[in-house]
């Protein structure tokens, strides 16, 4: 959806002034595209020119077919003997628009795809993808001998690359590589962005972080960043059963905002008036829908403790917050069974999706993705997150919060999240904003720092969508359908998005629809839609993690 805009690519057209006619046939012959190879890029990079491979491929928006040469080629570390291996899609001459662009990964990937490069394409960005030394551009991190040597051997190497090196050498490499092919002398500014959702949120800070003026704008999204902290573990209640308290919240909390739409656009509402215990009692019914047998039943206390449970977030046997947790009106999708034991009665426990190969792979050691929970406690849970935390402080967890230099650098951040992501918790995306907010304006009021940093970094909280996409249960929701459009007007034309644009595809309510910036929060009057401070509601996404003795921001 991101590279969907159309009206985008049109206006961009309009605008790129016509340069010297070189078709894409010459711009892709391999022999020039050798000849831009950039030596020097990057400290210790080696490029393996004999890896290159350069042809012509097109891509079809709408009636627009879109040319571009698809670059790839491997480069080593003086002295180590890997191999990295770089993919650019680099535009035809006429609709280059002085971009580059980095895209991310997601789960456990440290890229999107063979046509991730696509993203970019409608902007006239030359776009990036990295296959991160993980040998292929298809394996992801938990592949054997990526993550792991060998039982108990670490390999420190693709960690380090996975944290973050692949993807600053891949834009460093992307950005002279671009300035040769289209021969842009020192003075032309060469605008670069980076786009990443989930895991390639996390990589994108991990970026912002650290190189300060690497990128002019990062559009990023339901960052993966707290890293230590995202294992967690699911219970067994009937998926069905789970299904009800599901639509029942969304049905309750719905007019809290002000509009009935299908919509939970105010899940901090939900939680500080809606009790989930309410519905213990009531029928719940679901049709057989194979391989899951029909479901009916009454809504029992258990079921309720488990979502409440949920809901309060992670607190180990003192009570102490560890983490907290999914907003209410977030569908339960990563705490659902699947399996049903015929002969137990019983709904298995839910795959325990990326936790289990972190838990193991990361903390043991060990190369299998499959773990088991007997005997592990709240109490081992808050244990691993402390010992992930502080063995990949430096590499995984992504919340280093002190962004000066990428601010000095006059940077720009984008950062949304769904506010019923079902995955990453959306209130984790809050509490980074907060953190850069008093790292970087300690002293001044919660007004003045989040006005200051509003100017270069926002914060939208997507109503009712999930993770890094809408959501099946709230489909009247908005969602971005451009997000870089609002990224490089920012950037490249000063118009800061003092709310973000966002579609409304379904329901009575079609069409545009504004999103509020972080900390205001939408509410609408009938049809109007504002954007108010609410102490009340603002307090609810901010926890006090006292199972810790040390920050975590
Ligand atoms: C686009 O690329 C495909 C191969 O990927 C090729 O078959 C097709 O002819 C190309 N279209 C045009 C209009 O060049
Ligand atoms: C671009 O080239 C890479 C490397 O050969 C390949 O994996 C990928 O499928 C290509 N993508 C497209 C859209 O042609
Ligand atoms: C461009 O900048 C580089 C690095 O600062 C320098 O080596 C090179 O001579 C400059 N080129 C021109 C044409 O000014
Ligand atoms: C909850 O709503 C979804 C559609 O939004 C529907 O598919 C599902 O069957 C509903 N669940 C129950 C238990 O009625
Ligand atoms: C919800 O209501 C139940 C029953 O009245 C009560 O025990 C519980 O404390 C309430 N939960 C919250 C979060 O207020
Ligand atoms: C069902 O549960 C029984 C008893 O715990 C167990 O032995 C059996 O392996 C389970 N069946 C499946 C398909 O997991
Ligand atoms: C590594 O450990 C796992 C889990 O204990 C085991 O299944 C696997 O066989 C071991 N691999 C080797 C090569 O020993
Ligand atoms: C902060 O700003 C909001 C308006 O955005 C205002 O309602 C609120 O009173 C201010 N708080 C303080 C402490 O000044
Ligand atoms: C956002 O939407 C408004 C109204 O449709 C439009 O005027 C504006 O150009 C859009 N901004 C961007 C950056 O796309
Ligand atoms: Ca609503």
């Amino acid at each position: 959806m991101i590279y969907s805009s159309i009206t985008a690519l049109i206006a961009l057209v309009a605008i790129t002034a016509p340069t010297t006619a070189w078709t894409i046939d010459q711009l892709c012959d391999a022999s020039f595209i050798s000849s831009c190879l950039p030596d020097n890029a990057a400290p210790g990079v080696v490029i393996d020119s004999s890896s290159l491979t350069s042809y012509v491929a097109n891509h079809t928006m709408g009636s627009t077919i879109l040319y571009f040469c698809n670059v790839t080629f491997a480069y080593s570390h003086a002295g180590l003997n890997d191999r990295v291996q770089v993919n650019y899609f680099v535009p035809d001459e006429s609709y280059f628009a002085k971009r580059y662009l980095s895209t991310g990964g997601g789960g456990l990937a440290i890229n999107s795809g063979p046509t991730a490069g696509y993203a970019g394409l409608p902007y006239g960005a030359v776009t990036g993808r990295t296959d991160g030394g993980f040998d292929s551009f298809t394996n992801q991190y938990n592949t054997n001998g990526v993550d792991l040597l060998a039982n108990g051997t670490l390999n420190y190497e693709e960690l380090f690359l996975f944290g973050y090196q692949a993807h600053h050498e891949m834009a460093l490499l992307g950005q002279k590589l671009t300035q040769n092919v289209y021969g842009l002398g020192n003075e032309t500014k060469l605008y670069s962005y980076y786009s990443g959702c989930s895991e390639g949120g996390r990589e994108g800070w991990s970026q912002v972080q650290r190189f300060g003026d690497q990128f002019d704008g990062a559009l990023l999204g339901a960052p993966a960043f707290r890293y230590a902290q995202q294992q967690t573990i699911g219970y067994v209640p009937a998926p069905c059963e789970l299904s009800a308290i599901l639509n029942a919240t969304i049905a309750a909390c719905d007019p809290l905002d002000g509009r009935v739409d299908g919509v939970v656009s105010r899940s901090d509402l939900c939680q500080l008036s809606y009790n989930v215990s309410t519905l213990i009692g009531t029928s719940y019914n679901c049709a057989a829908e194979a391989p899951l047998p029909a479901q009916s039943g009454i809504i029992s206390a258990q079921a309720i403790e488990v979502v409440q449970t949920i809901l309060n977030g992670l607190k180990d046997s003192d009570g102490k917050q560890v983490y907290f947790s999914w907003q209410p009106a977030a569908s339960f999708a990563d705490a659902t069974p699947t399996t049903f034991n015929d002969s137990t009665g019983l709904w298995d426990i839910p795959g325990l999706l990326l936790a289990a190969p972190t838990i193991q792979r990361l903390v043991n050691l060990v190369e299998t993705n499959s773990l088991s929970l007997d005997g592990v406690t709240y109490d081992t849970l808050r244990d691993w997150i402390i010992f992930l935390m502080q063995k990949y402080y430096d590499t995984m967890q992504t919340t280093w919060p002190d962004l000066t230099p990428f601010y000095e650098a006059g940077g720009k951040v984008i950062h949304y999240h769904g506010e019923s992501d079902n995955s990453i918790p959306t209130a984790s995306s809050v509490r980074y904003y907060e953190s850069v907010a008093s790292i970087m304006y300690p002293g001044m009021s919660f007004n003045d720092s989040h006005s200051a940093l509003g100017e270069w970094y926002r914060l939208f909280l997507i109503p009712g969508a999930g993770h890094c996409a809408p959501n099946t249960f709230q489909p009247n929701g908005p969602f971005p359908q451009a997000p870089l459009t609002d990224l490089i007007s920012w950037v490249e034309k000063g118009v800061k998005p003092v709310t973000l644009n966002a579609t409304v595809t379904k329901g009575p309510y079609k069409g545009n629809q504004p999103i509020c910036a972080w900390p205001l929060r939408p509410l609408w009057n009938v049809d109007d839609l504002t954007c108010v401070y609410d102490q009340t509601s603002i307090d609810t996404w901010m926890y006090n993690l006292d199972a810790y003795k040390f920050p975590v921001y």
